[in-house]
């Protein structure tokens, strides 16, 4: 069986317990707390050797790097479909889910907060105005982007009549945002868009307060 070594609590091993429960496949899940920083330790390293979750061990070998274990997925359990079907439309999918995952996540992670902190003399609430000031820049991309699109609130999912990756990414950016105090008023169709996601029987079976460690 799959393996997945994950943190209750981190957006990017949420992004995959989504997706692996929209798939229906099961995992024998592993808890790497990131607040007893076992991350760190040489165990979990010979894991992962960036040091971060989530990971999954697989018959062919390790997998690492949130999108690229969801896409494995997409490969290898093509139904349901976690992109909607037209090529531009996946294509915009895509760049929703990747203004997440590689603009607005990598600057409010724990080890750059920490980073902040050790070398910059910033204390608990500074790395949090830092990180709430990232993640409203972000959402104020994706609202006007998603706006463009003509989405309306109550059309649904993102892209699709189901779950897609976007919807992946939104709803643990999300998650992050209110735990940072960030104003969401000015970002209503995301809001909207995470209400509807957030619903689903496979996001809510994977959220946080859900899992162990
Ligand atoms: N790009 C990676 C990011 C993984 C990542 O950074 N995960 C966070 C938790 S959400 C982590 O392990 N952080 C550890 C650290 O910052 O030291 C992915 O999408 O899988």
């Amino acid at each position: 069986m799959l393996e997945l070594h994950t943190f209750s609590h981190s957006s990017a091993s949420y992004r995959v317990r989504i997706a692996l429960a929209l798939k229906g496949v099961t995992s024998q899940n592993h808890a790497v707390s990131l607040i007893a920083n076992d991350h760190l330790g040489a165990a979990y390293q010979a894991i992962n050797p960036e040091g971060r979750v989530p990971a999954v061990v697989t018959d062919q070998g390790i997998l690492t790097q949130s999108l690229a274990i969801i896409d494995w997925l997409e490969d290898t359990h093509p139904q349901p479909s976690l992109y909607p079907a037209d090529p531009w439309q996946k294509a915009l999918c895509r760049a929703f889910a990747h203004a997440v995952a590689s603009d607005i996540f990598p600057v409010q992670n724990l080890g750059v907060r920490r980073k902040l902190m050790a070398d910059f003399g910033a204390d608990e609430a500074a790395t949090t105005r830092w990180c709430a000031e990232w993640i409203a820049k972000g959402f104020g991309a994706l609202e006007t982007e998603t706006a463009r699109r003509g989405w309306q609130a109550g059309a649904g999912y993102l892209f699709a009549d189901v779950p897609t990756l976007a919807d992946i990414c939104l709803v643990p950016q999300m998650n992050n945002a209110r735990r940072y105090g960030v104003d969401l008023a000015p970002f209503p169709l995301l809001v909207a868009a995470d209400a509807q996601a957030r619903a689903h029987p496979a996001f809510l079976s994977t959220a946080p307060e859900t899992q162990a460690g």
